[in-house]
C-alpha cells in the first residue's frame, strides 16, 4: 500500500477499478479513507462478462451510496463514453478553478488503482486511445507506475495491482481466483474449479450441458470434470483422466465468458 499512497499525493482523480462480476469483493474496502477528499470514480470492468441486469442494479446501488460508478468493457472501450465525459468535465472545472485563483492550469492527473488483473492498464489504454500500457491475461503484468498523456490536458497513471487484506479470507480469495484476480500460483486450480463447478451446477446447469455436451445424469462435479477430460482428450499416462487439466479448462471457459455472463454477488446480499 505504501506506493499507492505515494501516487495518491500527485493525482487529482482516482479511478477505482473493480470487476463487474465481483463488484464488492474485487474492490479495496478502505480505499475511500486513504483517498480522503480526492475525487474517486468507481469503474467496473468486464461488463461484457457480467450479467447486464445485475450490473444495472449494482450501478444503481453504488449511486445510491453516493459513489459515481461506471460499467465498461475495458478491452474494447465499449460503454466508456459517460466516463470520458465525466473526466473531461472534471478537467474543465479544475482548469476554471485554477484560472479563477490566477494559476496557470496543469493537466488533470488521473490514476487507476485496483487489485491485480482487473483491467487497470486496459482502461488506461482505452482512455488514452492507444495501447501504451502493457496488459495481459494474468495478474502482475504492470510492475511499476507509468504515466500516459491524454488529450493534452489529462495525464493518466497506470499502477500495479495491490491486494488488500480481505484477500486472506479463504473463500473471498477463491472467488477472486474464479475471475482471475488472484496472484498466479497461490491458489490451486482444483480448489477454484471446485467452487466454480458448484456454482455453475446450481445456477447454470444448462450452460454446462451445452458447453460440454452433458446429459441429465452427468450433472455432478465428478462427471463434469470427467466429461471435460474425455471431450478434450485430457488423459494422463496410464489412461486415467487428467482432472487437473479439466479444472483449468473450466476456469478458462468461465473467465472468457464461454459459459455465459455471470455476476457472482448481488446488491441485496450482505
Ligand atoms: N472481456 C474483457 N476482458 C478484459 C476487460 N478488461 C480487461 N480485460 C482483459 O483482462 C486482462 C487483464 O487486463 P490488464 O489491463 O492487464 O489488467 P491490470 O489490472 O492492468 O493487471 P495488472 O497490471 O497485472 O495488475 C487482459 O487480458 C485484458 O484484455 C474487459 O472489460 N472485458
Ligand atoms: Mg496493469
Amino acid at each position: 500500500m505504501r506506493p499507492l499512497r505515494q501516487y495518491l499525493k500527485v493525482v487529482d482523480v482516482v479511478l477505482e477499478v473493480a470487476d463487474a462480476r465481483l463488484p464488492v469483493s474485487s474492490r479495496y474496502p478502505d480505499l475511500a479513507s486513504i483517498i480522503g477528499s480526492k475525487t474517486r470514480l468507481l469503474v467496473l470492468t468486464r461488463a461484457d462478462l457480467a450479467d447486464p441486469k445485475l450490473t444495472a442494479q449494482w450501478l444503481e446501488f453504488f449511486r445510491s451510496q453516493g459513489t459515481t460508478a461506471f460499467a465498461i468493457n475495458a478491452r474494447t472501450g465499449e460503454g466508456s463514453r459517460a466516463l470520458r465525459q465525466q473526466l473531461a468535465m472534471i478537467a474543465k472545472e479544475k482548469r476554471q478553478t485554477m484560472a479563477h485563483k490566477g494559476f496557470r492550469g496543469r493537466p488533470l492527473r488521473i490514476m487507476a488503482a485496483g487489485i491485480p488483473n482487473v483491467g487497470k492498464s486496459s482502461l488506461i489504454n482505452r482512455l488514452a486511445g492507444r495501447s501504451a500500457a502493457r496488459t495481459g491475461n494474468r495478474p502482475g503484468i504492470t510492475r511499476g507506475p507509468q504515466w500516459l498523456r491524454f488529450e493534452g490536458n489529462i495525464e493518466l497513471l497506470d499502477t500495479p495491482g495491490v491486494l488488500w487484506t480481505h484477500w486472506h479470507e479463504q473463500r473471498t480469495a477463491l472467488w477472486l481466483g474464479t475471475i482471475g484476480c488472484a496472484p498466479e500460483g497461490v491458489l490451486a486450480a482444483e480448489d477454484i474449479a471446485d467452487l466454480l463447478a458448484e456454482y455453475l451446477l446450481t445456477n447454470a446447469p444448462d450452460n454446462l450441458k451445452i458447453r460440454y455436451n452433458l446429459k441429465e445424469g452427468q450433472l455432478t462435479k465428478q462427471k463434469l470434470f470427467e466429461s471435460i477430460a474425455e471431450r478434450r482428450g485430457f488423459i494422463s499416462f496410464g489412461g486415467v483422466f487428467d482432472l487437473e487439466k479439466s479444472a483449468t479448462a473450466l476456469i478458462n471457459d468461465f473467465r472468457e465468458g464461454y459459459l455465459g455472463r455471470f455476476t457472482l454477488e448481488a446488491p441485496k446480499q450482505d
